[in-house]
């Protein structure tokens, strides 16, 4: 009988599988077009995650801006930056277009966009692997993370997104309580298994 509490073990962990639950979110702000990113403003997109976020592990992001271009022909740059908190929901800032990156020597600078044309076009920017261990610890700190977006210059476009792609970890915690349970669980049957057979 002693023989089968590792296999009762191993039944345990294969069990917890599905309690890691893999998954992709496209968020988008409000308003999607971010007002379309007038030169004389800069913006900033605040995401939480709520008290579990802790729980999440981000694998991939892709943030995408949908048939971007400029207004006209002229210089132009767009300074995108990964914020450790900002508040909720889109908040509109001035800088008159000047001063270049607002955001400098905050967070992390994603993506600088340099000179866009006036014909549409979808941009897509994949965090790279420092991106994505820094968009983690913002996020499992505290739920909170955001996005800034300096425009210098006026960026029509149709929308921008962010997808995330995410699994969910059980807490080790809760995963030992759950092979403990599994396992006397499997280790009562067996008793009263054996105790239905007289031995
Ligand atoms: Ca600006
Ligand atoms: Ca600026
Ligand atoms: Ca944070």
């Amino acid at each position: 009988m002693r023989r089968l509490i590792p296999t009762a073990a191993a039944m345990a962990i294969l069990a917890l599988t599905p309690a890691i639950y893999a998954d992709v979110v496209v968020l988008e702000p409000n308003p999607a077009d971010l007002y379309d990113l007038a030169h004389q403003k800069y913006y900033t997109w605040g995401m939480d995650f709520g008290s579990n976020a802790g729980l999440l592990r981000f694998s991939r992001a892709v943030l995408k801006f949908d048939d971007i271009r400029n207004w006209k022909k002229e210089p132009n740059v767009l300074y995108v930056h990964l914020l450790d908190w900002v508040p909720k929901g889109v908040r509109v800032h001035t800088d008159s277009q000047g001063g270049g990156d607002n955001f400098a020597g905050q967070g992390v600078e994603l993506v600088t966009y340099h000179n866009l044309g006036t014909r549409p076009r979808d941009l897509k920017y994949v965090f790279d692997a420092f991106e994505l261990s820094k968009l983690n610890e913002f996020i499992q700190n505290d739920g909170r993370v955001g996005l800034g977006f300096d425009p210098d210059c006026h960026f029509w476009n149709d929308g921008v997104s962010l997808k995330l792609y995410y699994q969910v970890i059980p807490e080790p915690a809760c995963i030992t309580l759950l092979i403990m349970g599994a396992g006397m669980l499997l280790l009562k049957r067996l008793r009263n298994r054996g105790a239905a057979l007289g031995r």
